[in-house]
């Protein structure tokens, strides 16, 4: 097997896993690559886990922990063998894993939730303190010692242009074909002195195609050979078609009106099963010569780039299923081609999302007849996996879509409730919610016609009357009428639902 690192330098750096591991500190700041499931350090945070778990054996009085910040989720490999060891003292800025988020959510692991496009400029700006150590996949070193990188980019310029120290994970299951599909901005640059982002459209290229790396900072490096987590999706189910139905006659709409031209705006699309339908619904659709501006591109991103729907897509990430992986690298000459990888701080860019005047599509897990999206809590207290993207695009979207079916746990909870839990994106950021029963326009509408746009729109028909009956209580409470409420009541579906398993009350 042919070597890919080419730098001969590097190449003495070379070691296991464990020696590697070994290099990292009790206490210490990690930024590792990483970014839903695709191109996170595959074997040095199992080696390290295992330190970890020796060390705690040992002397359990003085565990070993280390902070971990990445560009999003990673997998069982990094998050899942480090939480388990209790190995993680806090992680930021977005995760999905179901360890972790046990650890979180018992109070043994700390968690700052971050928008992804500021993580950066947070570290940047020392709020996040100092990184000691960057932990980082590549798919290659080339001779003068600059990174080919992987699948995804995340915050790793960021990340090795932070850390005094470098490990590099050099994977050769990564396509080689990557190369040359990065699109590296070194332009950025902390206030008073930035600069516009000279990109007005998503296929714009305005970086180069590797990252920057000391050589003198390396202080490991480590060979791998195993493939990203990849996930499979479900095929889309009747409450997904649905919804994708809604969207692409609203565009239809929007496109006669004139508010939208023939090939939409620049989309971006969260990521989970809906988001999939969604995309599988616009590959199946009219649209023709559309882009993309987001931060993964999953299995239907793929369709529509081959269908020939989409023109270009602009993203940090993979997110792909097996078989998505599979017809990636298959047909690797016709995406490299349509496919531009950037740093999250540029994917995600509010900037660049404003002026491109994307179309944000993202999940929620409960939304308030008023319009007030929460897309991290249940039940108000337990965290899920982090507002990731989507504040960025939301916010600064041109359109901002949020869909959800309209029950969750088989109908024992409303994601329509009178007052959210936990707010995400206020009223201010949500345009349009979409459930299987249909779309609620929110734009140009004040409170209350909102609540009535949601509750006759988009929530279940088993809990309508609960809903209407709640709003028209609280429209005669002789409370404020601009946003009226029942303050002592507000909350209390979620309290029946913590209570007896059931946000209706019984009989
Ligand atoms: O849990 O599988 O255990 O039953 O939440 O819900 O309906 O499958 O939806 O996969 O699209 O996820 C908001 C979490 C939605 C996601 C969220 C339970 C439900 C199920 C998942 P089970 P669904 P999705 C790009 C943009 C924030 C980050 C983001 C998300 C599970 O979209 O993380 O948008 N968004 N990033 O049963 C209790 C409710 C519930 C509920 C759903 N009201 N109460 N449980 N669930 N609603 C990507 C990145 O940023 C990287």
């Amino acid at each position: 097997d042919a070597t890919r690192i080419h730098c001969p330098k590097l190449r003495k750096k070379v070691m296991t896993a464990e020696a590697a591991a070994a290099l990292i500190t009790a206490g210490s700041n990690v930024g590792m690559s990483g970014f839903t499931g695709a191109g996170y350090p595959k074997a040095v945070p199992g080696a390290l886990a295992e330190r970890i778990r020796q060390h705690n054996a040992q002397e359990g009085n003085k565990p070993f922990r280390i902070n971990v910040w990445t560009g999003a989720s990673t997998a069982p490999e990094l998050d899942g063998t480090l939480a388990e060891v209790d190995g993680i003292e806090m992680r930021l800025p977005f995760q999905s894993d179901p360890i972790c988020r046990d650890r979180i959510n018992t109070g043994k692991m700390d968690y700052v939730d971050l928008h992804l496009s500021e993580v950066s400029q947070n570290a940047w700006s020392g709020f996040l303190g100092k990184m000691d150590i960057a932990l980082i996949e590549v798919a290659g070193i080339r001779e003068d010692g600059s990174l080919i990188p992987s699948s995804s980019l995340g915050n790793n310029k960021t990340w090795i242009e932070q850390a005094d120290k470098v490990i590099l994970e050099v994977n050769s299951q990564q396509n080689a074909k990557l190369e040359g599909m990065h699109d590296v901005y070194y332009g950025t640059a902390m206030p008073p002195n930035r600069k516009p982002i000279m990109m007005t459209h998503p296929a714009d290229r305005i970086g180069e195609a590797y990252l920057r790396c000391p050589a003198e900072k390396v202080i490991a490096v480590v060979e791998t050979n195993s493939m990203d987590r990849n996930s499979a999706f479900k095929a889309p189910d009747a409450v997904s078609i649905k919804i994708a139905e809604h969207i692409l006659e609203f565009f239809q709409k929007e496109i006669e009106i004139g508010r939208l031209p023939k090939n939409l705006l620049p989309i971006q699309s969260g990521v989970g099963n809906i988001a999939n339908a969604v995309l599988e619904g616009l590959n199946d659709g009219p649209f023709k010569n559309l882009t993309a501006f987001t931060e993964v591109i999953q299995d239907g991103m793929l369709k529509m780039l081959k269908s020939g729907t989409l023109e270009v897509a602009s993203s940090t990430a993979f997110s792909l299923s097996p078989e998505g992986l599979k017809e990636f690298n298959e047909n690797i000459d016709l995406y490299r081609e349509k496919i531009i990888l950037r740093p999250q701080d540029i994917s995600n860019h509010p900037e660049l999302a404003r002026r491109l005047g994307i179309i944000a599509m993202n999940g929620l897990i409960e939304v308030d007849i008023y319009g007030n999206v929460n897309s991290t809590h249940i039940m108000g207290t337990r965290m899920m996996n982090g507002i990731g993207g989507s504040g960025d695009f939301a916010r600064n979207g041109y359109l901002s879509i949020f869909v959800t079916p309209s029950i969750a746990k088989d109908g024992a909870i409303s994601s329509i409730v009178p007052m959210v839990s936990h707010v995400d994106h206020t009223e201010h950021d949500v345009k349009i919610i979409v459930t299987e029963y249909g779309l609620a326009d929110l734009r140009g509408k004040s409170p209350r016609k909102r609540a009535l746009e949601i509750i006759n729109n988009c929530a279940h028909p088993d809990y309508r009357e609960q809903l209407m009956d709640y709003f028209e209580r609280a429209c005669n409470s002789g409370g404020g009428m601009h946003t009226p409420h029942l303050l002592g009541e507000a909350l209390s579906w979620h309290q029946r639902y913590e209570e007896t398993g059931h946000m209706k009350p019984k009989n």
